[in-house]
């Protein structure tokens, strides 16, 4: 049996995560992981923090606090968001963990041996007054194309051009502001990528039509640019220590560790149960290893070039990405997130608003897949109101009230079967295999759309067949569209559960039968018959609420969307 390794890009420790950061990689990822449980697939589901670098050090200086428990502490609030949005991870972990160390070492000796890695001298930015090296990024100048004050040593923002810090026109620190900045030289380690170019372009190659245009044609343009030799070692305390002679008080690049963290945080998850779980099950058993890949378009290179030349290189026969979802980015108000100016909806506040499963239905509705998306309150109301209120729960509500007003709070028989069902069953079957499709190429969008023609047509049963009419006229049917559409309920809990998976939990424990989430494999003509007649079942208070203007207007005026 195939085995499903599915991993979601690890998001930064620093800085807190938001609606962006939930529908680039996480939220996709449980969704896939989800659906392809129900499926009875053989599923490992892997994230967790990206700790080390620069803004990590940075971070914790700011809060006086040990770089070791500034990671702790926000490793911790993102376990607790990702919880609160019910993210099913097998295991969060973090790329600090000795595991991690323990593989980094491991692979970087392979490369070192295969004679993949090579020493230069380089010219780096030390700031005399912090006491410390400074990354491109943390340097800051005019630029001298455009003329903008703060431009960083890597990229003017407001012109674009890619910058060299020496460029910089009066350059100063980020982190203290000092102009005491110095040009330093500072011997640091290569990965000798042109050497696995043939290798790689070979590779890449094979994955045309099968990883998204996206995906392809972004490695294909670094291939066309020719692969350069990469730095994977910084001038910095925390990360790992590189464990060559002469390379003392100098560790790994945080680039180089972090892709390296989803093999060791599958090795802290088989560390906790060994006699059960082993980390080489899944990472070193290529043949039978599906992975898939979730991620931000920004994050696509690391993934598709140096983290695949990374793994080649050590000759091991490492598990390789087999499919990748690169998302665009999700805009607030036509801008950026930003929590420095309060902008946006980060997940703590996200989730003190609405349940999770709004937020998570909306965003994969809308999920960011062929372009940038916008998030606005107006388009969120208008998608709860409708989609969730009007046509799905207003569809339960009507059948679960409309049963115990004529037959009482148990499932009705079902006896004569017409062709109205018969039509119904065939919309379905169409509808369902259109969705599991969609679901099974990650087209996110197009399965919400299949999803909600789902609801819908339970809405145009009822209103072909009229239950309350018939009901005054004729039992025998009454009972049989009332079972059907209570079978309905049942059916949207399964098909809904990786999408809002509460929602669902709650939808299946109307009935007082034991049932678990299970993909449908059944025609409709016999699944839609599955709850035994007499089963009791339960009315329940509506599963959503609309979002009123009122609300509305508060949480526009809130998170600045006007400004
Ligand atoms: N931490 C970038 C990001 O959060 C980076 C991803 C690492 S994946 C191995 O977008
Ligand atoms: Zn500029």
């Amino acid at each position: 049996m195939k085995k499903y390794l599915i991993t979601s890009a690890l998001p930064y420790v620093n800085g807190l995560p938001h609606l962006g950061h939930l529908i680039g990689c996480l939220l996709p990822s449980d969704v896939y992981a989800r659906f392809l449980r129900q499926k009875g697939e053989n599923v490992l589901y892997i994230c967790g923090t990206d700790e080390h670098g620069t803004p990590s050090e940075v971070g914790a200086a700011k809060e006086n606090m040990p770089v070791e428990d500034y990671c702790t502490k926000y490793h911790n609030l993102h376990a607790e968001m990702y919880k609160g949005f019910n993210l099913s991870f097998d295991y969060f972990g973090r790329t600090c963990s000795e595991q991690n160390k323990e593989i980094v070492y491991r692979i970087f000796n392979e490369l070192d041996k295969n004679g993949l890695i090579s020493e230069k001298v380089t010219r780096q930015v030390y700031s005399v007054d912090d006491g410390r090296y400074l990354p491109d990024s943390y340097v800051m100048g005019t630029c001298p194309h455009c003329g903008y004050e703060k431009a960083k040593g890597d990229q003017c923002e407001n012109c674009t051009k890619v910058l060299d810090p020496i460029d910089l026109i009066k350059p100063r620190s980020v982190i203290s502001g000092s102009e005491n900045l110095e040009i330093r030289e500072t011997k640091h380690l290569f990965l000798q990528l042109p050497k696995l170019e043939k290798e790689l372009t070979e590779w890449i190659e094979t994955k045309k039509g099968i990883w998204p245009d996206i995906a392809y044609s972004i490695a294909q343009k670094w291939l066309k640019e020719g692969l350069q030799e990469r730095g994977i070692t910084r001038d910095l305390k925390w990360g790992f220590a590189v464990p060559k002679e002469g390379f003392d008080g100098k560790v790994f690049y945080v680039w180089f560790d972090a892709p390296i963290g989803y093999i060791g945080i599958t090795k802290q998850w088989a560390d906790e149960q060994p006699s059960q779980r082993c980390f080489e099950d899944w990472w070193l058993d290529k043949e039978n290893v599906i992975h898939t890949e979730f991620m931000g378009k920004d994050n696509i290179p690391f993934h598709t070039i140096t983290f695949p030349a990374t793994l080649r290189g050590t000759g091991e026969n490492w598990t390789e990405v087999s499919m990748l979802k690169g998302m665009n980015y999700l805009n607030f108000a036509g801008g950026k997130f930003s929590k420095s100016a309060h902008r946006g909806i980060f997940l703590d506040d996200a989730i003190k608003e609405f349940p999770a499963d709004y937020w998570r239905y909306w965003l994969i509705a809308n999920a960011p897949e062929s372009d940038d998306s916008n998030f606005s309150f107006d388009q969120f109301a208008t998608t709860v109101n409708k989609d969730l209120n009007d046509v799905l729960g207003n569809f339960i509500n009507r059948v679960l009230k409309m049963t115990v007003n004529n037959f009482g709070q148990n499932v009705p028989p079902m006896s004569v079967i017409t062709d109205s069902e018969k039509e119904l069953y065939s919309t379905l079957d169409t509808l369902i295999e259109t969705y599991t499709k969609h679901m099974h190429a990650l087209e996110f969008r197009k399965a919400m759309s299949a999803l909600r023609e789902i609801w819908v047509s339970g809405n145009n049963y009822l209103a072909k067949t009229e239950p309350w009419k018939v009901v005054k006229t004729d039992m025998d049917y009454a009972g049989t569209i009332l079972n059907t559409a209570l079978n309905l309920i049942r059916l949207y809990a399964q098909l809904s559960a990786p999408i809002m998976p509460q929602t669902a939990q709650q939808m299946l424990d109307l009935f007082e039968i034991s049932d678990e989430f299970v993909w449908p494999n059944l025609k409709m003509a016999d699944y839609l018959m599955k709850i035994p007649t007499g089963t009791p079942f339960k009315l329940s208070d509506p599963l959503f609420q609309k979002i009123m203007p009122d609300k509305l207007s508060e949480l526009k005026i809130t998170y600045k969307e006007d400004e």
